[in-house]
């Protein structure tokens, strides 16, 4: 395959996203909705006169549409503002009731205990004790009214409150100049986001569902609320968080979808 071409913008490493991109081109063709979600991102036509690859070789174009979707990451983490803000929306506006979503079906919604949870903490931070439910509802709370964008095919206004991600990660002294924070749930979920949207004003630790604890399937004890990311970023149940240089991608993720998954 022939050198990737990278434009030339300013304050961009072009050789350093082509780097990044190779790292991350070795996985094969095998899900088809990661390939036709990628696929919207650029024509065939168009990407094989980008790589000068065979479009009927499918390992090939696989690199390609791999290349351009991390490609992509980078431009979203260069053209993302820290601070605008989302579209915000009044209570009439709730879309009621608002929709479930998992990789698993309702009835197999996790079950929390909320006494015994513990939020784990490790990574690049000062203080790395594990977090009660208690001690989350003790910090200041923040509230919105924004809408979810499931890349399924459905969008929905909710309500949610909770500890605005920034003030936690301040709190337990983080070292925000790190690349990630990456997220681990109580079922098999598992994702991470940039640093950048970490800190944004609207990034939410949502405890609360309309004024109500977090119901079990929209996420209890916590899920991480950002209205500037597509649904498959919004981790529910989380159990586990942790601050890091190392990209560790993301259950949905690793099977093609964008990992910037801006909205
Ligand atoms: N733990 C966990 N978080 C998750 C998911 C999941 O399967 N497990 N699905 C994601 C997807 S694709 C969507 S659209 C939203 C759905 O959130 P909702 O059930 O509150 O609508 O949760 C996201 N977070
Ligand atoms: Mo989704």
């Amino acid at each position: 395959m022939k050198i990737f071409k990278v434009p030339s913008l300013p304050g961009v490493d072009g050789e350093a996203v082509v780097r990044e991109a190779r790292s991350l081109i070795v996985r094969k063709l095998d899900q088809p909705a990661r390939r036709a979600f990628l696929q919207r991102s650029l024509t065939l036509g168009g990407l094989s006169l980008l790589t000068g690859c065979s479009i009927s070789d499918d390992s090939h174009v696989e690199a390609a549409l791999s290349q351009v979707s991390r490609f992509n990451d980078r431009m979203q983490g260069l053209l993302f503002s820290p601070t605008r803000l989302a579209p915000t929306y009044s209570a009439a506006e709730i879309t009621r009731p608002f929709p479930f979503n998992a990789y698993y079906g309702e009835d197999e919604v996790r079950e929390v205990d909320g006494a015994s949870w513990r939020l784990e903490v490790t990574g690049m931070v000062a203080d790395r004790h594990a977090w009660t439910l208690a001690e989350l509802r003790a910090m200041p709370q923040d509230e919105q009214i924004t809408r979810h964008i499931c890349v399924e095919g459905w969008s929905a206004i909710g309500r949610w409150g909770g500890v605005r991600f920034a003030d936690f990660l301040r709190h337990i002294g983080a070292d925000t100049s790190a690349k990630y924070v990456g997220f681990k749930c109580v079922d098999d979920y598992f994702t991470s986001i940039d640093m950048a949207t970490a800190l944004h004003p609207q990034t939410l630790m949502a405890l609360t569902y309309d004024g109500q604890p977090l119901p079990p399937k929209y996420g209890f004890p916590m899920k991480l609320r950002m209205p500037t990311k597509l649904g498959y970023k919004n981790p529910k149940h989380i159990q586990a968080m942790f601050v890091t240089n190392t990209y560790s991608g993301g259950y949905w993720e690793d099977q093609g979808y964008n990992w910037f998954g801006g909205s």
